[in-house]
């Protein structure tokens, strides 16, 4: 039996994430846009009502939520700022390789002090000379008696600059391909870890992405998750769990894009009828109602199967492809909707564009959704 209900439960948390996004979010949304400010006041609200950390298990201070909560939650947030959810998810991101991946111990060590306040964590994965690529990461780690050395660059690191907590990949020898990567926890505050400068973006410009650089971090054995080499294959865990994440993203900002575009059409008068009465606008709307739905789906298919405790390599990155070209798609449907007033910035739609183009980039680009997808739809 298939059922597309939710419990009461996730209605539940699906009405905070909402009012909470539009009551707190959505106001100052343009304002943090136009400022490219961190909206710690947001994550600060956001950790106070259970919207952070939720897919980390209750017994370290977590909401202890699936990856379809997590959707919900995504979604919501997306729908007021995609900026803003990006800092929330980023964080989750960050974390799940403690959670999936790390002892008891490591657990209570790392995330008990983490969530007990408003803190963020960064995943460390991307390096300048690439981020499709993982196996060829340039990031070295070496064995010195009980200790490991890290040493290396990351980038494109969304809340690389404010974490306190990072989750670090790196390399005992780059021959050993994916099989030398290892992943590790440390605190931001080990000596050798510097972040470097907030980078600017064209889109999601509160959501911090910046340069984290590591110099002869000197690490206890205690930091490294799972045992060595095992690195590339938590990571991949990782991004399985949190593509849904990225699909229901480009949902709920899509969502906002078809809203504002519906209720401008309802009211712009052209040839003397409201243009939500001409047939070439209200083909783009159903397209728009039409994509959201069917990316909606796919975003907690793959939700659900992660939280079945099944692989879904496959249906994440076909909910994350799928989506964000939608959102790409919606957005910029929604700005033509508009027609001049769509590319002028005191009206939504021009950041809802924006904010959509980074979907098709982070979390692994679409093109490598593809080769994914292609890989297991010819058995590979
Ligand atoms: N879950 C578990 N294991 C996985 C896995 C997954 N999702 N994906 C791959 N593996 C395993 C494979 O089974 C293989 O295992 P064996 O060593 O036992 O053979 C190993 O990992 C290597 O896999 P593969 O050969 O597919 O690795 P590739 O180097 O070809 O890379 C891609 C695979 C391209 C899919 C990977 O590098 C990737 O996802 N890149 C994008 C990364 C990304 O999203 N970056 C954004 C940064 S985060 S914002």
């Amino acid at each position: 039996m298939i059922g597309f209900h939710l419990t009461p439960e996730q209605e539940e948390l699906r009405r905070l994430a909402r009012r909470f996004a539009q009551q707190e979010i959505a106001p100052v949304a343009a304002a943090y846009d136009r400022s490219g400010d961190y909206p710690w006041e947001i994550i600060k609200k956001g950790h106070e009502i259970g919207l952070l950390n939720e897919s980390i298990p209750t017994e370290y201070g977590g909401g202890g939520m699936g990856v379809l909560e997590a959707c919900l939650i995504a979604e919501e947030l997306s729908a007021a700022c995609a900026g803003m959810a990006t800092n929330f998810m980023a964080n989750t991101l960050a974390t799940n390789p403690i959670v999936l991946a790390g002892t008891p111990e490591q657990k209570a060590h790392f995330l008990l002090p983490f969530t007990a306040s408003p803190q963020m964590a960064a995943f460390c994965l991307t390096e300048p000379s690439g981020g499709s690529d993982v196996a060829a990461m340039l990031s070295t780690v070496r064995r010195d008696g009980d200790t490991y050395v890290l040493n290396g660059t990351k980038t494109f690191i969304s809340n690389g600059s404010v974490a306190s907590l990072y989750t670090v990949f790196a390399t005992l020898d780059p021959k050993l391909k994916h099989r030398g990567i290892c992943a590790f926890a440390l605190p931001a505050t080990t000596p050798g870890v510097r972040a470097g400068r907030k980078l600017e973006k064209m889109g999601q410009r509160c959501a911090d992405t910046a340069e984290v650089v590591f110099e002869e971090v000197r690490l206890p054995r205690f930091s490294l998750l799972g045992a060595e080499g095992e690195g590339f294959k938590i990571a991949m865990q990782t991004l399985d769990r949190t593509r849904p994440l990225i699909a229901a993203q480009a949902v709920g900002l899509a969502r906002a894009a078809m809203e504002a575009a519906i209720e401008y059409a309802k009211h712009r008068v052209q040839f003397g009828v409201p243009i939500a009465r001409h047939q070439a606008i209200q083909f783009m709307l159903a397209d728009m109602a039409t994509d959201i739905e069917a990316a909606r789906l796919l975003a907690w298919q793959s939700a659900w199967l992660a939280d079945q405790g099944r692989r879904q390599t496959r249906e994440s990155a076909i909910a994350k492809l799928f989506a964000t070209d939608m959102c790409m798609r919606v957005t910029t449907d929604a700005v033509q909707i508009f027609g001049g007033y769509g590319y002028m910035t005191e009206f939504p739609v021009e950041k809802y564009m924006r904010d959509a183009k980074l979907l098709q980039i982070y979390e692994g680009t679409n093109q490598i959704q593809r080769l994914v997808i292609a890989r297991h739809t010819l058995g590979e």
